[in-house]
């Protein structure tokens, strides 16, 4: 691991344009669960094709919307961790990189991340079923009722005030496209990096997956942050094994004393 670690600070700090691409990894460290670790999961006690598609919206929408109010409740009463921190620090060293996260929290903005891309969709941007795109303008009742929704508990969703069609998640269920603004910027980013830092994902979910992939090909060095292997340990040229919130903190910190000293 130390060589690992070394190897990777050095072409951390010698690269002009860096990619980091997050998963649910990133924020088990803040507690908010992962969605395929085992006992912690969030789909070990949910089944996802239950909750986390459009035809289960439709089929239930309360049970759905009381779901993401959890999760929404969870997040907000989280705090970035050291792994979220480190990532913020990237970017100040290397001004011209690009945080791309699948994660529906907001810790990286809050850990000071600038403008991080997130391809699927975020729990604080609800938008109204009606129409792709519109954000649903309605009434929060949720900040003033007293307690937090429940784990599994049913919550009606608000109906949209201007056109009263009902409220959804704002996030990208499984067969929904993904922003294409999103997506296009993250890959053109992964296409021009030099380096290309991927932590805390399982690498299971497309079209997501694949940018590690773009990046090595387009002749990036990729490196992994995760505890166990993945599907894309095979295109990462160093595979850091270890949680987010040690190996980061210490990768940022070799980096730059190298560089410093070099
Ligand atoms: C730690 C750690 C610590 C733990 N430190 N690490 C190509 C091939 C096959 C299938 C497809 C394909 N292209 C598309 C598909 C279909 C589908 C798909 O990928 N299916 C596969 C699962 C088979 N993809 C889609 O449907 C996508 N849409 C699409 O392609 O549309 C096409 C279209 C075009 C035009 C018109 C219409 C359609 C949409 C995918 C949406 C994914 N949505 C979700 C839910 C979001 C809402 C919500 O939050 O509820 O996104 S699914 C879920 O998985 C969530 C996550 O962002 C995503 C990825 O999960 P992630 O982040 O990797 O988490 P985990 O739990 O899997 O892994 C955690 C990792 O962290 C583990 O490795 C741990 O070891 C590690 N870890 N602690 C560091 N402390």
């Amino acid at each position: 691991m130390a060589e690992a670690l070394r190897r990777a600070a050095q072409l951390l700090g010698s690269a002009r344009r860096v990619v980091v691409l997050t998963g649910a990894g990133i924020s088990a460290e803040s507690g908010v669960p992962t969605f395929r670790d085992d006992l912690t999961g969030l789909w070990a006690r949910f089944d996802a094709q239950q909750l986390a598609t459009a035809e289960a919206f439709h089929a239930d929408p309360d049970l759905v919307w009381g779901w993401y109010e959890w999760r929404r409740a969870r997040v907000s009463r989280a705090e970035p961790n050291p792994g979220h921190r480190a990532i913020a620090a990237i970017q100040t060293r290397v001004p011209d990189s690009t945080v791309i996260t699948q994660n529906v929290d907001d810790l990286h903005e809050r850990a000071g991340t600038r403008a991080p891309i997130h391809l699927h969709g975020s729990l604080f941007a609800p938008r109204c079923i009606a129409a792709a795109g519109h954000p649903a303008t309605f009434e929060d009742i949720s900040e003033s009722e007293p307690g937090q929704p429940d784990e599994g508990g049913r919550v009606a969703p608000p109906q949209c005030t201007s056109c009263s069609a009902l409220v959804r998640p704002g996030v990208v269920w499984f067969g929904e496209a993904l922003p294409q603004a999103a997506l296009t910027a993250a890959v053109e980013a992964a296409a021009d990096c030099d380096v290309l830092l991927t932590v805390g994902t399982s690498g299971v979910v497309y079209p997501a997956a694949e940018i590690p992939g773009i990046a090595a090909r387009s002749g990036a060095a990729v490196i992994q942050v995760n505890p166990q292997p993945t599907p894309l340990d095979r295109v990462c040229a160093i595979n850091l094994r270890g949680t987010a919130a040690q190996v980061l903190p210490a990768l940022v910190a070799a980096a730059w004393e190298e560089t410093d000293e070099g």
